[in-house]
């Protein structure tokens, strides 16, 4: 295990923690997501984090209970397979309370984390850059302040053995009411200090973002479930080299590069922080730099693994995630990655599948790995960001080629006819562009 900074809390030679699994499936919540998928996927999350799986148990419930999250009969059942599986780790999959967290622990002795603590653990392992690792500091303190008090009496009553430093997330010791306050007190003023340095990364990327929108090149973000194959699509169309794995939240920090389109377009492609089912929307929201992509770009690419079980629950969490962000009136092109996987399916098979998902149905299908469909990908960007240009009938002289060069290469041209002594030309610009064609329009639409 290591903590936010790379450092390891224990040596390698240590076992890996065993893990127990508990879901609830609460009718009242109306989850798209049967529990046992849910649970799945909750596995998917504790093998990222290095933690062995020794067993799961879940329980349908009207709604959760106060005190334990499930119910007290439950509890007991889990306290015997913990027993049975030699559990030193129990991981709920919905999000606890600091006091339900803290009644587990006591009455079942052991730690208590659950999913949002998890995936902090991940983005810890993932932060890559200053700012990510400052962003994730950031959100593991905010979690960790509340649930401060059940460190406390956990590691009290372990005292004598040292107390169990919790992985990852929860690594504090507090051994002391003393001690406790202390540590919150630290834990507020790093607190207020990392929102400080936050700060003065965002004021930086905002000059940034002001020069970028100047040149009036396009920006298309691309989001989409963890693991739908974002990173790959970006390797794909831009030749970056940004990591893509077979595990959750391989990506963290935005990556932007320029892509070439059909038309010899320029535009600025974006990867993002994936998505993922009960993750608080706070937590995306904590990784600023992905929400002010988003929230710049002039289209969003909304990449769904077609070939998952869960493809239409995460389709569903995605457009949710969005519209918690405030982010869902950008438009949006749903790409549907994997379709290598499905053998011999044909364009109109693929169609029926996303229709069946209730997926728009204006789709386009690509393998972002084997580079099928990246054309048509293109070709459709393209005339959606036209969209989203304004409408400029000029006469550019000869002189000004520049400008007939720089409207080729960030806009759209739909007719150029060659009259004396320039071009009488009708088409598309990027807004921001349009000024510096304002003296030479016939009539701008
Ligand atoms: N078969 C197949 N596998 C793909 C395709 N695209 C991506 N993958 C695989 O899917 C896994 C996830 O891909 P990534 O590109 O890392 O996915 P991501 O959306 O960036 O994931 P996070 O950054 O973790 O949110 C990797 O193992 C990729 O090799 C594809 O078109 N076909
Ligand atoms: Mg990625």
């Amino acid at each position: 295990m290591r903590t936010h900074d790379g450092k390891r809390l224990y040596p390698t030679a240590v076992p890996r923690r065993r893990a127990l699994l508990v879901g609830a499936e609460i009718a009242s919540m109306r989850s798209p997501w049967p529990v046992e998928d849910s649970l799945d996927e909750l596995a998917l999350l504790a093998q990222t984090a290095e933690l062995e799986v020794v067993g799961r148990i879940f329980q349908r419930l009207p709604e959760p209970q106060p005190k334990f999250f499930i119910g007290p009969g439950k509890v007991k059942e889990v306290a015997a397979l913990r027993e049975q599986t030699q559990a030193d780790l129990i991981v709920f999959d919905d999000e606890l309370s600091p006091a339900q967290t803290r009644n587990l622990e006591e009455e079942l002795q052991t730690q208590v984390i659950d999913r949002t603590g998890l995936i902090l653990d991940i983005f810890a392992r993932h932060a890559r850059t200053h700012e990510g690792r400052l962003q994730v500091e950031l959100a593991q303190y905010q979690y960790l302040l509340p649930r401060l008090r059940r460190q406390w009496t956990h590691l009290e009553r372990q005292a004598g053995t040292g107390g169990t430093a919790a992985g990852g997330v929860v690594g504090l010791r507090g051994p002391g009411e003393t001690q406790l306050e202390i540590d919150r007190r630290l834990i507020e003023r790093r607190i207020a200090w990392l929102k400080d340095q936050l700060a003065d990364v965002h004021r930086h990327r905002e000059l940034y973002r002001q020069r970028r929108r100047q040149t009036g090149i396009p920006v298309i973000a691309l989001v989409g479930y963890t693991n739908a194959g974002k990173s790959t699509l970006l390797n794909a169309m831009t030749g970056a080299d940004v990591l893509a794995e077979d595990k959750l939240f391989a990506t963290l920090d935005p990556t932007t590069r320029q892509v070439l389109l059909p038309g010899n377009i320029v535009a600025l492609m974006t990867d993002t922080v994936g998505f993922i089912q009960k993750l608080p929307p706070q937590l995306v929201a904590a990784f600023r730099a992905t929400l002010e992509e988003i929230e710049e770009a002039d289209l969003l690419l909304h990449v769904v693994d077609v070939t998952h079980r869960n493809a239409q629950e995460h389709a569903q969490t995605v457009e949710q995630t969005l519209r918690e962000l405030g982010v869902d009136h950008k438009p949006v092109l749903t790409v549907l990655n994997k379709i290598d996987l499905l053998e011999g399916a044909t364009a109109e098979d693929v169609g029926q599948i996303a229709a069946e998902m209730g997926l728009p149905t204006d789709i386009v299908a690509v393998s972002a790995q084997r580079g099928w469909g990246l054309q048509t990908l293109g070709e459709r960007i393209v005339a959606m960001l036209a969209q989203r240009m304004v409408r400029v009938d000029a006469y550019i002289p000869y002189q000004r080629n520049d400008l007939v060069a720089l409207w080729r290469q960030r806009g759209v041209i739909e007719v150029e006819e060659f009259e004396g002594d320039g071009a009488h030309i009708v088409g598309r610009l990027p807004p921001a562009l349009a000024p510096q064609f304002a003296r030479f329009a016939r009539s701008s639409l």
